[in-house]
């Protein structure tokens, strides 16, 4: 731009004034078709086994109370893909957790596959159907009957084909409630018990399961999950927890648990870019100044953004962000490893000391070893008001939470 028309003067044009009111989102809402939704209503009431699958779009819609409401009224287990994490509190009798390529050996959740496997009638909502949230297109039953609900009626349908249903999530989750209060709901009170039972059982075997991988021996060396374990307790209901791609986002999605209905875990499950953890998190403190914003970062994701930790010291934001240092890049490694049985050159670190950086720049920081560590560092960060970086010293082999890597040899991985 010259710089004479850079200083020149510009007058208002009339057509400036913009009287809309455009702070809020979506800005339009779409009901989906009266009648799709009344054939909807019909599938869930007479379904033996049905299953709703939330994805982002719920929260995008805000329309978190509605699948609890559903849920509630109808009886239908919930589960979410990673994105839709939240969409009803998982600690309800009737929430699976999340589900999609976070079935994985190394992760609880795999023990609810059962009831994905036994659903008969399955209702996505706000969902794409990707690769995450479908475990590779693998995890549904070829024999069951899907509704799909979607703001985008081009994914709708996209990789199974579904009773259609396009439109806002809130608006339609609303008018399925209002056709299922009007049916008869008996056989769903009656199958209710059973599918928490269920439920209950799939998840105390998990939790079995996994107590051994959480349990830390005081003093030692910490794995991601004995390191989520930790912090799994000291997240509030209220609290925002962000992910970075790679690990930390199954991490997140598999340990933590989403203590109330419309709890927010966001993660870059889209494009997966390693670096969108702590700019995520700085975002959401700025839309949530009252909220604990909580940040899980990889090292490797964690470097493409060191100089975003001045901003928010600068723009005083108490962030809690965690650094899961294995000195590698975990997820990249065993990708090469399960694809060719090698790994490139550039996947190791030399040590790097991420809390004298944070220092470098006013943060507040602490590294730590063993599990008292941690618990201690994340009373201070919590109690503080002022950004607070924990970089937590982490084994590297834990064994990588990908379903499709359930059947490779750890030897291969570790050996
Ligand atoms: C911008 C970008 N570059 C590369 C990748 C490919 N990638 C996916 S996971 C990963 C390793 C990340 O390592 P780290 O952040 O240390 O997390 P870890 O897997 O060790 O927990 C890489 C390089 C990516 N997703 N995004
Ligand atoms: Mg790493």
């Amino acid at each position: 731009m010259p710089k004479d028309v850079l200083d020149a003067k510009v007058e208002e044009p009339e057509t400036a004034a913009r009287p809309a009111k455009l702070g809020e989102y979506p800005l339009d809402r779409s009901r989906p078709d009266g009648q799709r939704v009344a054939e909807a209503a019909h599938l869930l009431a007479n379904a033996k086994a049905p299953l709703i699958v939330a994805g982002g779009g719920v929260h995008l819609s805000g329309a978190a109370e509605e699948v609890a409401r559903l849920q509630e009224l109808a009886g239908i287990p919930v589960a979410t893909t990673n994105m839709g994490k939240g969409s009803v509190a998982e600690t309800h009798e009737l929430s699976l957790g999340v589900i999609g390529n976070a079935l994985g050996k190394n992760l609880p959740n795999r023990q609810v596959r059962k009831l994905v496997d036994d659903a008969d009638v399955i209702f996505f909502v706000g969902t794409r159907t990707n690769e995450n949230g479908t475990g590779s297109w693998s995890l549904f039953p070829a024999g069951a009957t899907y509704v799909h609900f979607d703001v985008d009626g081009g994914e709708v349908g996209r990789n199974y084909p579904a009773h259609r249903l396009v439109g806002d999530a809130k608006l339609g989750l609303q008018d399925i409630t209002a056709e299922l209060e009007k049916a008869d709901l008996s056989p769903r009170v009656a199958a209710r018990d059973d599918a928490a039972r269920q439920i209950t059982t799939a998840k105390e075997t998990a939790a079995a399961e996994a107590a051994e991988r959480i349990s830390a021996p005081a003093g030692e060396k910490i794995t991601p999950q004995q390191a989520m374990a930790v912090l799994d307790r000291h997240l509030g209901e209220d609290d925002i927890a962000v992910a970075d791609a790679s690990y930390s986002t199954l991490w997140m999605t598999g340990y933590l648990t989403a203590k109330k209905t419309g709890q927010r875990f966001i993660s870059p499950r889209g494009l997966a870019g390693l670096g969108w953890g702590l700019p995520l998190a700085m975002g959401s403190q700025t839309a949530n100044p009252d909220k604990r914003v909580v940040c899980i970062s990889g090292d490797g994701g964690y470097g493409h953004v060191w100089a975003e930790m001045e901003a928010a010291v600068r723009n005083r934001q108490p962030i809690v962000s965690i650094v899961l240092n294995n000195s590698i890049l975990g997820f990249q490694k065993h990708a090469e490893i399960a694809q060719f049985s090698q790994y490139t050159s550039a996947i190791s670190f030399a040590s790097v000391d991420h809390s004298a950086i944070a220092r470098a720049v006013g943060a507040q920081a602490d590294t730590v070893t063993n599990v008292d560590e941690l618990e201690d560092a994340l009373k201070r960060a919590r109690d503080g008001s002022s950004f607070h970086l924990i970089e937590v010293i982490t084994e590297a082999d834990a064994y990588p939470p990908i379903a499709v890597w359930d059947d490779t040899d750890p030897e291969k991985f570790f050996g």
